[in-house]
């Protein structure tokens, strides 16, 4: 099976280099590498956020237009494509981590729980892990898989930011109802913030950058 992401050969941004105002950081972002389990990620140092959600939701287009790049991860019209963990290097110390797709009606039993021990084992022994980035369809928010990630994120007090994403598909009404009903639902979990995102659009892109070059401590 061929690889998935392309490398885009930018240069990354050395740690100790100040950033200039304006700049995104992110943009360094470069593939780096893609395994099906935990054996083979890149050292547990330094620090990382990773993308999760529903397959097909949008994660590799929020993570292209979050870094500026076309064509950083993959974006595919096929659910469950992105199958592995998908590392991308933004500093030497710094990294985004694509997790792949879940609740794909297609998958069999055996890959569902083979998806829930990897990310049980990521979420709670990921050091580097400082955020989780849940993307999900403006239009089907709140999977039962969502609510899975919601609860061992709180259960590991690892920070949550809910991207709403596809709000393009929704009238600026519409969008705004279901992020305030998220909200509601979601206003036990102190960890948690919800904001509306478009790829499309670019809607929330700098919201949402600036709470995970935080989490990275990058700015
Ligand atoms: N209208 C609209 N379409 C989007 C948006 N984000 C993603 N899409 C489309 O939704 C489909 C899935 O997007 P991906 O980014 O590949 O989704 P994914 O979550 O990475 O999917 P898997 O890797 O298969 O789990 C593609 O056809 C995208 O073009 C958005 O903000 N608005
Ligand atoms: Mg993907």
């Amino acid at each position: 099976m061929g690889h998935l992401y392309t490398n885009s050969h930018m240069s990354g941004q050395a740690d100790n280099q100040k950033l200039s105002p304006g700049r995104n950081p992110l943009q360094a972002a470069h593939f780096l590498l893609s395994t099906p389990s935990l054996l083979h990620a890149p050292q547990d140092s330094g620090r990382e956020v990773a993308f999760a959600g529903r397959s097909n939701a949008g994660k590799s287009s929020a993570l292209n237009v979050l870094c500026n790049q076309k064509a950083l991860a993959r974006t595919s019209k096929t659910p469950g494509r992105t199958q592995q963990l998908v590392f991308f290097g933004v500093t030497e110390q710094v990294r985004l981590v694509d997790l792949p797709g879940y609740g794909y009606a297609k998958v069999n039993a055996q890959t569902q729980q083979q998806w829930q021990s990897l990310m049980e084992s990521f979420l709670g022994q990921r050091q580097a892990l400082h955020g989780i980035v849940l993307v999900m369809d403006i239009r089907h928010p709140l999977t039962e898989y969502d609510q899975q990630m919601l609860e061992w994120c709180h259960y590991h007090r690892m920070p949550v930011l809910v991207l709403l994403t596809k709000a393009d598909k929704l009238s600026r009404g519409a969008a705004h109802n279901t992020l305030h009903s998220v909200r509601r639902e979601l206003e036990a979990l102190p960890l948690c913030q919800v904001q509306l995102f478009s790829a499309t659009k670019r809607t929330g892109v700098e919201e949402a950058r600036e709470q995970i070059c935080n989490w990275l401590a990058l700015s």
